[in-house]
């Protein structure tokens, strides 16, 4: 008999990925992962209810180090991209909202200053980031102009040395939390990006109710009248919507890896609640409707996983194009909210409270599939690619 014979798949880690990922890979992975069992498991159910999140959630963030921990210097762990992908994946499987507020912080504010600002805007902004002392946001969405930022119509004109920011932007994420708004905005020089501290004169902000998708996080409309800045204000480097798109890149590749973590937790959950719930006198995890459905979900969860392992070892080697990611961010989210709509099925009517993970989940990524780029962005991007013809206009 061979040594192959004696294996057996493991239900949680069932094509063995974990024997890909190195020990300082895994010890991350599991710190994050007790944070999450810990701090956010507990309790989100009722933040999503009640449609908050704690602000005190960035500052124990910041201590697991998780906030900017792909980037290098001013207080940021300098992580590889695998082992941040391996922070999202766990983040989101407590709650995409969560694992939102590090994307939103890491990988869009702090990634704009870190890629495109002067060294006295790194040198204030990033460390006070990075600890979760402060909260950044981004806003590039504006009520006319998502999917095409193109299309926005914020405007930037010089004033003397200052600059006058005059607009609106919409579905911002941390907005009304935020202590600075990277705010991206038409001028006759391009778009440009200007960091704009909470309290500015003529900035304000307006959280967005009602929402039944992502409620565990802040999501805000940033209204921006005459608003006078300095010059230090802009973020030098960026000089078209190459600047904000390059930011995107960063939050999609978290969400490769996130929307597994969501995916994971609706199959873990479902699988449990198959082998406890007896129908016609036997567990539903004895009939062969439901093993098909728990087949299903491990595989997309595997495969996902495999896949954003894939992308973060090309990110790690500097090779991860952009359209790659957004093959990855179409792929996992699709599979992710799959996954989650065969789960919240197998729970039968519990699948539809609070008591359980699934339906939070399924909610959230109807969010996911939306923001950071439409599944329908996204699958134009891969189709740009494959044809050379670009179908967005
Ligand atoms: P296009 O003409 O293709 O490009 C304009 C300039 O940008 C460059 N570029 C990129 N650079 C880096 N990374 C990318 N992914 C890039 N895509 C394009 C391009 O080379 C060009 O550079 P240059 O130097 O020649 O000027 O632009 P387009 O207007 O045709 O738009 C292309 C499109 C549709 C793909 C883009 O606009 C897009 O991605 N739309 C979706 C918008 C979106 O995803 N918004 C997300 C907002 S943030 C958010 O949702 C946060 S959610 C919270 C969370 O993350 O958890
Ligand atoms: P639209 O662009 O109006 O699209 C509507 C529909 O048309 C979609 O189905 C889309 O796929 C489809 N469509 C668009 N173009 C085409 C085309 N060429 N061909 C075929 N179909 C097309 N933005 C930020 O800037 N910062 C944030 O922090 C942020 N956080 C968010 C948080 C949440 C919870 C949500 C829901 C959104 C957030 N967003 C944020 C905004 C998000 O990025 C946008 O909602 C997203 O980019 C889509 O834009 P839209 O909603 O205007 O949809």
């Amino acid at each position: 008999m061979t040594a192959a014979t004696e294996v057996k798949a493991r239900p949680t880690d069932f094509l063995a990925i974990d024997s890909l990922l190195s020990d300082e890979e895994l010890a991350i992975r599991d710190v994050v992962r007790a944070f999450v069992s810990d701090r956010v498991v507990p309790h989100v159910g009722d933040w999503f209810e009640q449609g908050t999140i704690p602000r005190e959630l960035a500052a124990e963030l910041g201590k697991l180090g998780v906030l900017g921990m792909h980037l290098d210097g001013y207080g940021c762990a300098g992580a590889s991209a695998t082992a941040y992908g391996l922070a999202c994946l766990e983040l989101e499987a407590g709650d995409s909202g969560v694992r939102s507020l590090v994307s939103v912080q890491g990988s869009l504010a702090m990634f704009a200053i870190h890629r495109w600002g002067s060294e006295e805007q790194k040198q204030h902004w990033l460390p006070q980031l990075a600890a979760g002392d402060a909260i950044g946001c981004f806003g590039l969405t504006e009520p006319d102009a998502g999917s095409d930022p193109g299309a926005m119509r914020t405007r930037a004109r010089r004033d003397g040395s200052d600059w006058i920011l005059h607009g609106q932007k919409m579905w911002i994420t941390n907005g009304s939390v935020a202590d600075v708004a990277v705010v991206w905005a038409r001028t006759d020089e391009g778009v440009r990006g200007f960091l704009v501290p909470r309290g500015t004169r003529g900035f304000t902000t307006q959280d967005i109710h009602k929402k039944l998708s992502l409620r565990a996080s802040v999501t805000s409309e940033l209204l921006l009248d005459d608003v006078r800045l300095p010059a230090d204000a802009l973020l030098p480097q960026a000089t078209s919507l190459r600047g904000p798109l390059s930011c995107l890149n960063e939050a999609r590749y978290g969400i490769v890896w996130g929307a597994i973590g969501a995916a994971r937790a609706c199959f873990e959950s479902a699988l449990r609640y198959s082998q406890e719930r007896i129908v016609f006198g036997k567990p539903i995890a004895a009939t062969q409707l439901q093993q098909a459905k728990l087949a299903e979900m491990a595989m997309e969860v595997n495969r996902g996983t495999l896949l954003a392992l894939h992308l973060g070892r090309l990110k790690d080697a500097g090779r991860l194009a952009p359209e790659q990611v957004s093959m990855g961010k179409l792929a996992n989210v699709n599979a992710a909210l799959a996954v989650a709509r065969t789960a919240r099925q197998v729970l039968g009517a519990n699948g539809i409270t609070l008591e359980y993970p699934v339906i939070r989940h399924m909610n959230n990524l109807e969010s996911v599939v939306t923001y950071e780029g439409t599944a329908d962005v996204h699958a134009l991007v891969v189709g740009g690619a494959l044809t050379g013809h670009q179908a967005f206009r």
